[in-house]
């Protein structure tokens, strides 16, 4: 099946006559790294597409060759003449249909992901919940196909391999991740461009801000569960954007004793984002009751309306008049033994 899949993906995509490839609507480094890919491969076979973004592509992201063409225009959507829309890494069908609603006319939908929470709502869905990255996706989609995988089309794999592997430390890091990479390393891909991005790429505003995560962990023994809390102020005072205190969350599922973890963070809209890590839980389970979704090991969601208090030294989350210790205020008791 997964076989079959990989061959109509690639003759819908080079029998298309205007394709837009789409990240997800998060960007990070493999929804970034997939449609980049994919857009090389299909100007490497002579046919132009182009890329949305939903957000502006992030500064360290910029040594992807040519990912200036990605664009947040959300009106070039407003084409009747679009006849195929690839959307990777992301799971969210309703941001899919929002675009997908403004072409007029019936644009095939194809779906390549690895969420286990991917609703399936392409007219063809490639989701391997058993690849590390969607970059591991595309990767297989290329090799199934017998094409020649170029230098570009390896550096953009392999910087969405490393993002969701966090540089293979992760448990999403399997026997195909490092084998892939090795793959994509001979093909040419530029390994210390990657690093660079996933490790080098940290103000010293981002580095207090962790400083004062780091001060507020909370631990909760009886349930090996972890939590720490950043407010606006704190993100506000240095200055830095979410995109620079996104990767708290791997560094502490990296460098913990404890198996589970959750930071929370308020946000500008006024709610509070929470991601989860864990090394044997399912806190995909915990997101998706919250309204939220991701992997097993790494998942979020966000409350909205909500706030983070501190109350006699205990960091609570404020919301609809209550305000309840992180624990209560989760519902970790009906997610982890307590
Ligand atoms: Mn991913």
């Amino acid at each position: 099946m997964e076989l079959l899949t990989h061959k109509r993906i690639h003759d819908l995509l080079l029998s298309a006559q205007n394709p837009v490839l789409v990240s997800d609507v998060r960007l990070d480094g493999d929804s970034l790294g997939s449609v980049m890919a994919m857009y090389h491969f299909l100007r490497e076979h002579g046919k132009s597409s182009r890329v949305y973004v939903a957000e502006a592509v992030p500064e360290q992201y910029r040594f992807l060759p040519d990912v200036h063409v990605c664009s947040t225009n959300a009106t070039i959507f407003d084409d009747s003449t679009i006849d195929l829309v690839v959307v990777f890494d992301c799971s969210e069908a309703a941001f899919v249909e929002s675009l997908v609603e403004r072409i007029d006319g019936n644009p095939t939908v194809i779906n390549m992901d690895h969420h286990k929470t991917n609703p399936r709502y392409g007219h063809v869905n490639q989701v391997l919940v058993d690849a590390p990255a969607t970059a591991e996706v595309v990767f297989r989609f290329l090799e199934a196909n017998h094409v020649v995988i170029t230098k570009h089309v390896s550096t953009c794999l392999l910087a969405g391999l490393c993002f969701d592997t966090n540089m293979f430390s992760n448990s999403a890091t399997n026997e195909r991740a490092l084998d892939t990479a090795s793959h994509l390393i001979l093909h040419g891909a530029r390994v210390q461009d990657v690093i660079r991005t996933m490790f080098q790429n940290r103000s010293v505003g981002a580095l207090k801000v962790w400083g004062a995560a780091l001060e507020r962990l909370t631990d909760h023994p009886e349930i090996r569960v972890m939590t720490t809390v950043l407010t606006r102020k704190d993100i506000e005072t240095h200055q830095v954007t979410d995109d620079e205190i996104d990767g708290l969350s791997n560094f502490l599922n990296l460098v913990a004793d404890t198996d589970t973890l959750f930071v929370l963070r308020e946000t500008k809209e006024g709610g509070v984002k929470v991601s989860g890590r864990s090394r044997t839980q399912d806190v995909s389970k915990i997101a998706s009751a919250h309204g939220g979704g991701g992997h097993a090991k790494a998942a979020g969601f966000t409350l909205v309306n909500a706030c983070i208090v501190e109350k006699d030294t205990v960091w609570c989350v404020s919301r609809n008049n209550e305000t309840h210790p992180i624990a209560h205020a989760l519902r970790f008791e009906e997610f982890f033994r307590v």
